[in-house]
């Protein structure tokens, strides 16, 4: 089965988490993003399927992955399927819901990261949330990156197999998501993140072992990598970089 991968063309998003299991499963997929035929048929037929009648269970927001019949949506719970399917997570429960927890945390961390550019909302411009966004960006870099940053070397030090994954002794698809958030916070926030990285050094030493793992490195060097712009998740605007 060839999956389907729905998301907005020319961003990393949200999507790209999803990309990056698919790419470390060396699965097949079908990237709507790219090969639904220009920007504006892609952004119609996510339309169309957003907006489907026919569709049971609709989903409320891309990124959406097409398995056979089903339609998945939210990112964390494509990750979850694909995690069990393809070896990038615990077969065990407890360890299951584990994994689960670390992405739902990373969830949690990627909307304040969206958050800092857009304090008021997805339905404004950036332009009219400028003074607000100074604020939240402010108040993100000096409180929530220590503390979400801090978490994630503390999962990593106290886990039982060693500090070399979140879960384990493997691989498993939180890893490649917190290698996308400090990609994506690097872009954004040089500054900021050049003062903070050292601290964190089981973090950042994960984060290079996933940009080295064969797969992974072959899709970064590829074409089918998007780079980061200001329009997605990850925005680098040198006023919020305090
Ligand atoms: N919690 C959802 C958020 C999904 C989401 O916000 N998707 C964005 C693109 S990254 C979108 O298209 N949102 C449209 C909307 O919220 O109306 C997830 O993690 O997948």
């Amino acid at each position: 089965m060839t999956y389907e991968l729905y998301y907005w063309p020319g961003i990393p998003g949200r999507g790209e988490f999803v990309r990056l299991a698919l790419e470390e499963a060396g699965v097949g997929y079908l990237d709507i993003a790219k090969d639904a035929g220009g920007e504006r048929a892609t952004v119609r037929k996510l339309e169309r399927m957003l907006n489907d009648a026919s569709t049971p269970h609709p989903p409320f927001a891309v990124p959406v992955l097409k398995a056979g019949g089903q339609l998945i949506s939210q990112t964390a719970n494509i990750l979850m399927f694909l995690g069990v399917r393809h070896e990038l997570a615990p077969s065990d429960e407890a360890g299951r819901l584990w994994t689960h927890q670390l992405q739902l945390t990373l969830a949690d961390w990627i909307d304040e990261i969206h958050d800092t550019h857009h304090p008021l909302g997805p339905t404004e411009y950036y332009q009219d949330h400028k003074a607000a966004a100074r604020k939240r960006a402010g108040l993100f870099l000096k409180h929530r990156l220590p503390k979400y940053l801090g978490y994630f070397e503390r999962v990593l030090k106290r886990n039982p197999a060693g500090d070399q994954f979140l879960v384990g002794d493997a691989l498993s698809y939180p890893d490649l998501s917190l290698f996308q958030v400090i990609e994506g916070l690097r872009y954004a926030f040089p500054r900021a993140m050049a003062r903070s990285e050292a601290k964190y050094t089981r973090v950042m030493a994960l984060h290079g072992r996933v940009s080295q793992r064969p797969r992974i490195a072959a899709y970064l060097a590829s074409e089918r990598r998007i780079p980061f712009n200001e329009e997605g998740l990850f925005r680098h605007y040198p006023e919020l970089d305090a």
